[in-house]
């Protein structure tokens, strides 16, 4: 692929952006290109205030099988930590975003594949798709937040035994240890996350973007400061239309509808 096809693909419809993995050849591989065009694609997605969720998928047969082994053969130390520092950023930009982030994950989560699905905010999974960090395997630790997000998502002893195992699961796995939300066919899973999506996107915008920003600030908090920053969240949002639209439209019985201020 040269480096003028784009390998990050982005459609915005009825407030759902779909960003999708494009290097099928190499089973979507992350590289610096990639990289730089999550940033811009999420840079998109600030930009456009008709944006009420994002999905993010791959093409083919993988969501995406890893880091790019052939760009990264060469890489001295300076290199590689620079790579892995500017997929960190990136990568953390997806939990930061003000609307959640669904990962549609495919086919293969490998790696750097696995470490981007879990810095989505929900992972769904085809019955197709394989997760794991096998990089141990290549003589390297990840390098993308797998030694930090794995750990937290499904508890340090299951995710060091694939940590320093390189083991490959199925999507029952996966789900049995918490790593993914659901597990669908692979032929309806882009439909079965697109209806989520819709779901949220027809919610209160601003109370589920504030929900996305308590549950992420309150995991690195002690539980009774995590409450006080859900008790001042609630106040602020008596201080918004939406919560008036909101709660009287059940009192009166009707659909709210809401503008996200
Ligand atoms: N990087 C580059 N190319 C890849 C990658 C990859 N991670 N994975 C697959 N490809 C390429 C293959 O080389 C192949 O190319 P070609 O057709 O030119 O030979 C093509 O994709 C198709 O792959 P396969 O023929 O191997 O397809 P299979 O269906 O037989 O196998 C597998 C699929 C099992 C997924 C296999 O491709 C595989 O094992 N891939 C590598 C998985 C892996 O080890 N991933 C971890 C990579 S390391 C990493 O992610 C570190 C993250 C931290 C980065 C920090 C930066 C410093």
């Amino acid at each position: 692929m040269s480096a003028s096809e784009p390998c990050v693909l982005m459609e915005v419809a009825g407030g759902v952006a779909t960003l999708t993995l494009s290097r099928p050849a190499a089973l979507n591989a992350i590289n610096s290109q990639m990289i730089a065009e999550l940033d811009a694609a999420i840079s998109a997605v600030e930009a456009d205030a008709s944006v009420r969720v994002v999905i993010l998928t791959g093409a083919g047969k993988a969501f995406a099988a890893g880091a790019d082994i052939a760009e990264m053969q060469g890489y001295g130390e300076e290199e590689a930590w620079a790579f892995a520092s500017r997929g960190q950023r990136v990568f953390a930009r997806f939990e930061k975003l003000g609307v959640p982030v669904l990962a549609a994950i495919n086919g293969f989560a490998l790696g750097g594949g696995c470490e981007l699905a879990m810095a989505c905010d929900i992972l769904y999974s085809s019955e197709r798709a394989k997760f794991g960090q096998p990089e141990v395997k290549l003589g390297v630790t990840p390098g993308f937040g797998g030694t930090q997000r794995l750990p937290r998502r499904i508890g340090p002893q299951a995710a060091m035994e694939l940590l320093f195992t390189g083991r490959v699961i199925d999507a029952a796995e996966a789900h049995r240890l918490g790593l993914v939300a659901r597990v669908f066919p692979g032929e309806s899973l882009l439909a079965e996350v697109r209806a989520v999506a819709q779901e949220i996107a027809a919610r209160g915008p601003l109370a589920v973007a504030w929900a996305k920003e308590v549950v992420r600030a309150g995991a690195h908090l002690p539980l009774d400061h995590a409450n006080r920053l859900e008790a001042e969240t609630f106040g602020r949002c008596f201080g918004t239309a939406d919560q008036k639209e909101g709660m009287g439209a059940f009192l009166e019985k009707r659909e709210p509808s809401f503008q996200g201020r």
